[in-house]
């Protein structure tokens, strides 16, 4: 197996438990051998053999290293776009308002079973390669604009077909629930029905790798939320949950139940909520992009977050009504700027927290045995990652061992 090496570079490896803020180690050696990281820790320890092994050295004169970015919450995959309803807003109109006469997702629905899933990819390169260009090796792609089985499926396939052909690995998550299509208007426990119907095909196809819903007021109930959940659960499927974003339905408490990988959103999380996700180990995905784009004024509540030793993650949301956002280096600006996160806390949260919202333990941080999965930064802290805005250090990608 070929070895390489990354010399002198500040790695920030984000270990849980590391003495030192984000784990970083000064002057650090970072050694990759075939797919995996083989070694990493100070220069002044590196062992001879990753030296005499290297078959490429990479002198990175002082830059940082992070774990390879991990955007994992994004509607990435739809048609269309609604700049029209972001003039709508300006105009006066609400985000719930546009939703019930009609718009929002409702829109997004008819210009995505309108493409082709060659027209779906083809619009939604340009959004992947630019969260890519900041260091993204990982990203969660929901469905959820579909809302049958022909069109869910095509989505799901495309979010695959992103992970075949582009360096980036694509995990992908079953939002059948999302929005109430209009062929089954004013018969949401039907619909509820199909999507019990969907779910188990389109896992015996491979298609799906966790399931996710929108329980809200102007989506599904906890009740209906409870169902999908329960099916999951029969096929050994992870869920997560779009909780509490616009009100408080308790949707946290029961994802919780259910051992959700995350709850996402969580601007109207109660004490009650926040306490289940603790004890079931849930991690707190907050969505800045939404709550900016939005203009919504409740925080999500960082402070019982804490309390309750719940981990925070970071991501885009990026989808068209509600977060049209392509910059995950923005998101975690907007996470300390706007949610008060400290800027360790945001890079935890699309890192190690990031894997942990989508199940996965190979990747997250820098240690031996994970995937190496990397990005080299042309900055010398970590915290001016969150600092800039607008500003992209990327130097270098490494995925899987592979330097992009
Ligand atoms: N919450 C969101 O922020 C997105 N979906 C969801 O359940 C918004 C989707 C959209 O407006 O198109
Ligand atoms: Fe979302």
């Amino acid at each position: 197996m070929t070895v390489q090496l990354w010399t002198h570079c500040r790695a920030a490896t984000m270990q849980a438990g590391a003495a030192q803020p984000y784990g970083l180690v000064e002057d650090a050696a970072i050694a990759v051998e075939g797919d995996r990281l083989a070694w990493v820790g100070p220069m002044s320890e590196l062992p001879e053999t990753w030296r005499d092994r290297s078959d490429a050295l990479y002198d990175c004169a002082g830059a940082l290293i992070t774990p390879g970015l991990i955007d994992c919450h994004t509607h990435l995959l739809y048609g269309g776009d609604r700049a029209n309803e972001f003039e709508l807003r300006l105009g006066g109109a609400s985000y719930e308002d546009i939703a019930r006469a009609g718009g929002g997702i409702a829109s997004t629905v008819r210009a995505t079973r309108a493409a082709t899933e060659s027209e779906l990819l083809a619009q939604a390169l340009p959004r992947l390669l630019a969260l890519m260009s900041e260091g993204v090796t990982t990203i969660e792609i929901k469905s959820g604009y579909g809302l049958s089985l022909e069109h869910e499926r095509k989505t799901l396939r495309a979010a695959r077909a992103f992970g075949t052909r582009e360096p980036v690995d694509v995990r992908t998550t079953f939002l059948g629930a999302h929005a109430l299509p209009p062929e089954f208007s004013g018969r949401p426990d039907d619909y509820i029905e199909e999507v019990l119907r969907m779910l188990p095909l389109l896992h015996e196809q491979g298609l799906i790798d966790a399931v996710d819903a929108f329980c809200e007021r102007i989506a599904f109930s906890p009740a209906q939320t409870e169902r999908v959940f329960e099916a999951a659960h029969r096929l050994g499927l992870p869920v997560k949950l779009h909780a509490e974003q616009l009100s408080d339905s308790g949707g946290a408490a029961l994802a919780a139940r259910y051992g959700a990988l995350s709850c996402d959103h969580l601007e109207w999380l109660g004490e009650e909520g926040a306490a289940a996700m603790g004890r079931a180990g849930s991690v707190a995905v907050l969505l800045p992009g939404a709550f900016y784009f939005l203009r919504e004024t409740r925080l999500p509540p960082v402070a019982l977050l804490r309390a309750h030793g719940v981990p925070m993650a970071v991501s885009t949301d990026c989808n068209p009504g509600s977060s049209p956002c392509t910059s995950l280096l923005l998101m975690l600006n907007m996470a300390c700027t706007l949610f008060r996160l400290t800027p360790e806390e945001a890079l935890l949260g699309v890192t190690r927290h990031a894997a942990q919202a989508l199940g996965l333990r190979d990747r997250g941080a820098l240690a031996a045995g994970l995937r190496a999965d990397f990005v080299v930064w042309d900055v010398e802290r970590p915290a001016q990652l969150a600092y800039a805005i607008g500003f992209n250090p990327h130097r270098q990608t490494v995925f899987c061992g592979r330097v992009l």
